[in-house]
């Protein structure tokens, strides 16, 4: 975990950096995908729901504290029906790509142009976005 501060432009940026982003979708869903199947069934994309579930939070899109326990899960499987768009009960790697751009350009969104300081995860796509920024950053200096 680091607190980074980034905006809507950071994640814009790295959405639409389809080798970068492709990239770590992938990495993503293989490290999900435990039973290596090209699927993800619930219980494996469950972490991941954890995860988007705290970046909702910060736009107070969810309030952590008042759901019960089984809140908590019909919110988890209602984030896993949006990734479902095919209702088979599986998500596939078109599936997970697809609905992760819309939950990040919908975070880049919710950010707009004036940075915030947020808590990251190592690995996270915050994260990657923001080192990418840097990259670019420092690569600009270089010249
Ligand atoms: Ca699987
Ligand atoms: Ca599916």
């Amino acid at each position: 975990m680091s607190v980074e501060l980034l905006d809507g432009t950071t994640i814009l940026g790295f959405i639409e950096d389809e080798v970068a982003f492709n990239t770590l979708i992938d990495a993503r869903f293989a490290s999900l995908d435990s039973d290596s199947d090209g699927k993800l069934t619930y219980t494996e994309m469950e972490k991941e729901l954890m995860s988007l579930r705290v970046l909702g939070s910060y736009f107070g899109a969810m309030d952590e504290s008042s759901l019960s326990h089984d809140e908590a899960a019909q919110l988890y499987q209602g984030l896993f029906k949006q990734f479902d768009k095919d209702g088979d009960g599986m998500v596939n790697l078109e599936e997970f790509k697809m609905e992760m751009k819309e939950v990040m350009l919908a975070v880049a969104h919710g950010l707009g142009f004036v940075p915030v300081q947020m808590v990251v995860e190592e690995g996270s796509f915050l994260k990657r976005a923001v080192e990418r920024e840097l990259n670019i950053q420092f690569a600009g200096f270089s010249v």
